[in-house]
């Protein structure tokens, strides 16, 4: 039988990368996203080289989240990954002259939504037992400051802690933790982040050589094939032409 990974946002960027990834490798798969001609354009796409079950779902939806979740067919019952991708930024603005909404959405996905999809599927990750893996998706934001991150950063580093203390409750079921947290790579993720500003997106890449999602969905794919003993509790990957700056210095006051 085929291991089974379950991935969140899997309609652009590092999830739908891992998609392919993890059907070139013949998993089974469930993938799930908001847009739904997207996926199941993907699904169908995939369907030649593995089993796949598109599910149309808001990870912000605690009830949808429970009901297609406790109605997971047999055959992607006993899962041996979760990727938790879905997410997203909103705005560079400075905390004092953004959007309270923004702030909320982000909370909700972020770190609401990770909740709700890690909770109600740990059931069927224990059930796999040694050898499955949950990656979360962090970021450098999680570990750097940086004017604008704000609260964005501030649900990486969420995410980042919650998955320290997940691989705590989770030790002796062999169930393992990775907190994989990307530097700059180029995906719709700056699109949403700039609200759809086609010139402010192109220009977070111009001439950057920033990493791509399937780089992220190999170093995805190559974490949940470590040998069953190894645990990687995080990992930042950057591409090489980013590194950090000084800090600032407000002068003349
Ligand atoms: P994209 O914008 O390319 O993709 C985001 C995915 O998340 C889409 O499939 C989107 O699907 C899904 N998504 C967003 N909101 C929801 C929701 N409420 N319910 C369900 N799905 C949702 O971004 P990336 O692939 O670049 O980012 C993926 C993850 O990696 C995010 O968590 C991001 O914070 C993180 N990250 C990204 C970095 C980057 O530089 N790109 C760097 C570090 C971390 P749909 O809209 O169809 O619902
Ligand atoms: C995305 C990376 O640096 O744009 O998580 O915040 S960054």
């Amino acid at each position: 039988m085929q291991p089974t990974v379950f991935i969140t946002g899997a309609t652009a960027g590092f999830g739908e990368a891992c998609a392919r990834r993890f059907a070139q490798a013949g998993w089974s798969m469930v993938l799930t996203g908001r847009r739904e001609e997207r996926l199941l354009r993907l699904a169908d796409e995939l369907s030649g080289q593995a089993e796949v079950l598109p599910l149309v779902l808001d990870v912000r939806d605690r009830a949808a989240m429970q009901a297609a979740i406790s109605q997971l067919p047999e055959g992607f019952n006993r899962l041996r990954g979760l990727i938790n991708n879905a997410g997203l930024a909103l705005g560079t603005e400075a905390a004092q002259a953004c959007s309270l909404d923004d702030w909320e959405t982000m909370v909700d996905t972020n770190i609401k939504g990770l909740l709700y999809s890690t909770r109600l599927l740990l059931p069927r990750l224990i059930a796999h037992g040694r050898g499955a893996s949950i990656v979360n998706l962090g970021s450098i934001a999680g570990n750097w400051p940086y004017p604008g991150s704000h609260v964005y950063g501030a649900t990486k580093a969420f995410v980042r802690q919650f998955s320290l203390n997940l691989r705590c409750d989770l030790q002796g079921t062999g169930v393992r933790v990775t907190n994989l947290e990307p530097g700059l790579c180029e995906s719709e993720f700056s699109l949403v982040r700039f609200a759809g500003d086609a010139h402010r997106y192109e220009a977070v890449y111009a001439g950057a050589e920033p990493l791509q999602p399937a780089d992220i969905a190999e170093t995805i794919f190559w974490l949940m094939s470590q040998p069953a003993h190894i645990n990687i509790n995080s990992l930042e990957v950057m591409p090489v032409t980013q590194a950090w700056s000084n800090f600032q210095i407000e002068r003349g006051r």
